[in-house]
């Protein structure tokens, strides 16, 4: 039987296992749309296709499935390219599907064209345009074992109108095959028994791990082998959470905003296992001096993303998961044979040293802490929410002060920092979880860049928090401005400042006001009880700072304390 190019794309969604879409329809989508209703697959309308793609991102992150977002062509493709480049830097693996004018208008300067594939190159694993109905079906199967294999990302499908309204023969392909793509998964065991030989042999041993555990699913093997052995962890905003943040053995992130004890152990460390780590500027601080003392180790999927940024001594190229559970299967019966804590008690002892010189810990004021914010959501929520952020001190705080315990529960922009992330993100975590109590933690500035969503999530009945913490400021570029650059608040101080409740409210959301310390914790355990989209707007303390810092390309020994 002969089906439409929109038939087909929609049939080959729910092949795909797609529950749900996020998009904003528009010409040339209006062929989709016309069979959605048609299709079990549920479709939420957001507000602006900046929120769609954010929240197929949210959904991703923290299902662990792709996430997919369908917007029109020409804006409604360009307003998609800071959350492609947003799931692109944290490796998410998002498909995105754009309209596109009719193939005879391309390249005509048509009625809301534009060249999305060539905009996106850059920011997605891989791009389509689908000049012919006949090879939807394989290219939407290909776009999505893309997307979910090897280093995931986001892959961008282009859906000229034509093509939608075309008809053929509907046939979904069983297999994908694809020449030039075989992502190592399995690693080279030479270089497996070198690394557990290097782990037998080290005296302060230290693992450094990213977002490559938590996606590839391995952070049992990760716990196993830190806690077995008895070595300390450390992560990237990312790889919050592989580790459960509640265990001895954990120092706190590393990095600009790391703890203390992480940047010293990582200085001092004779042996760094980096797993599903990059390397990023805001972790090694000046390149030339990040972890002096070490044999590194990194253990990637992609092969690109090895020697990149810093030269390692042993590469291994595989899944995260499976060199772990390689790892472990070499280093089992030393496990048992060695008393591995005896083996790094002056290590750790040291670690817990630092710990103690130098803990995580901020100085309170007269007004309400932004920390002490952050603190009791923590508290109150024990590790049981999902938690998203915006960008700027509020995610630092957020990263700091919680206790990450479990993976796919902390969802936050690392690589490409976007404002405006967390609460879309949130949308689609709680699409993905609607019984979870999803939480984003806001900063005034950022949560103003998709407020608009509150309709989407009011609409949908998504009972998402947003716990705004409101100094007034663009905080996180004040404190630059303070430190770096003699006070000079240039265009920092936000003026005209919605009233967050009456927003709330004429959204048809819930709104509280907290101005005293006494009400943190009454107001957000009321709010957390809500089954509605709730704001509190807090009002925090207008200059506190974000402690440990180290400044733009500085070691990571030299800290600013608070
Ligand atoms: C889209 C975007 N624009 C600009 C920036 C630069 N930037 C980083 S943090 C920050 C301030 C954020 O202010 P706010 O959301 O109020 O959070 P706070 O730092 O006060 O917690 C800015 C402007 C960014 N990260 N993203």
């Amino acid at each position: 039987m002969e089906m439409t190019g929109a038939q087909i794309l929609l049939e080959c969604l729910k092949r795909e296992g797609v529950e749900v879409v996020f998009g904003f329809p528009g010409g040339a989508v209006i062929d989709i749309y016309h069979e959605l209703p048609n299709s079990p697959i549920k479709h939420i309308l957001v507000r602006h296709e900046q929120g769609a793609i954010h929240a197929a991102d949210g959904y991703a992150r923290a299902s662990g499935s792709v996430g997919v977002c369908l917007v029109t062509s020409g804006p409604g493709a360009t307003n998609t390219v800071t959350g492609i480049a947003t799931a692109y830097m944290d490796s998410i693996p998002v498909v995105i599907l754009t309209g596109q004018v009719p193939t005879k208008l391309i390249g005509n300067d048509a009625f809301q064209e534009v060249d999305i594939v060539g905009i996106t190159r850059p920011c997605t694993k891989h791009n389509y345009l689908v000049k012919d109905v006949r090879d939807l079906a394989h290219v939407v199967r290909q776009a999505f074992y893309l997307a979910r294999s090897g280093r995931p990302g986001p892959v961008l499908v282009d859906l000229p109108k034509d093509v939608m309204q075309a008809k053929t023969a509907f046939k979904y392909p069983e297999d994908v095959s694809m020449r030039s793509y075989n992502p190592t998964y399995k690693p080279h065991i030479g270089q497996v028994r070198k690394v557990a030989q290097l782990i037998k042999k080290a005296e302060r041993p230290l693992i450094y791990s990213g977002g490559g555990v938590i996606s590839s699913k391995g952070h049992e093997e990760l716990t196993w082998l830190a806690r077995k052995l008895s070595i300390p962890v450390t992560s990237t905003l990312m790889g919050l959470g592989a580790f459960p943040g509640d265990d001895p053995l954990w120092l706190g992130m590393l990095g600009m905003h790391g703890t203390y004890t992480a940047n010293m152990a990582v200085s001092n460390a004779d042996l760094v296992l980096a797993v599903g780590a990059r390397f990023d500027d805001r972790v090694t601080g000046k390149v030339s001096t990040f972890a002096p003392k070490a044999t590194l180790v990194h253990i990637d999927i992609d092969p690109t993303s090895i020697q990149k940024n810093v030269s390692v001594h042993v590469p291994l190229v595989s899944d995260c998961k499976l060199a772990l559970a390689a790892l472990k299967k070499d280093l089992e019966q030393a496990a048992e044979e060695l008393d591995w804590a005896a083996k790094h008690k002056a290590w750790i002892k040291q670690v817990k040293a630092w710990n103690k010189e130098h803990p995580l810990t901020y100085k309170e004021g007269t007004g309400i802490s932004p920390q002490y914010v952050v603190e009791t959501i923590g508290e109150l929520t024990k590790g049981k929410a999902i938690i998203t952020t915006e960008v700027g001190q509020n995610q630092m705080w957020a990263a700091q002060f919680l206790k990450i315990t479990k993976p796919n529960t902390f969802l936050s922009s690392g690589g490409l920092g976007t404002m405006g992330y967390g609460f879309p993100a949130a949308i689609g975590a709680q699409m993905a979880f609607p019984g979870a109590l999803v939480i984003d933690i806001a900063g005034d500035g950022s949560i103003q860049m998709n407020i608009q969503e509150l309709a989407t999530a009011v609409c949908h009945n998504l009972p998402v928090k947003i716990v705004i913490l409101n100094n007034g400021y663009l905080g996180m570029v004040r404190q630059w401005q303070e430190l770096f650059y003699q006070k000079n608040y240039c265009e920092t101080c936000m003026e005209a400042q919605p009233d967050f409740v009456k927003l709330a409210e004429a959204y048809g959301a819930a709104g509280f006001r907290v101005t005293e310390k006494k009400d943190v914790a009454p107001v957000l355990k009321k709010a957390f009880k809500l089954k509605q989209t709730v704001i509190v707007d807090v009002r925090v303390e207008r200059e506190a700072n974000v402690y440990p810092m180290i400044p733009a390309g500085a070691s990571l020994t030299e800290m600013l304390l608070v």
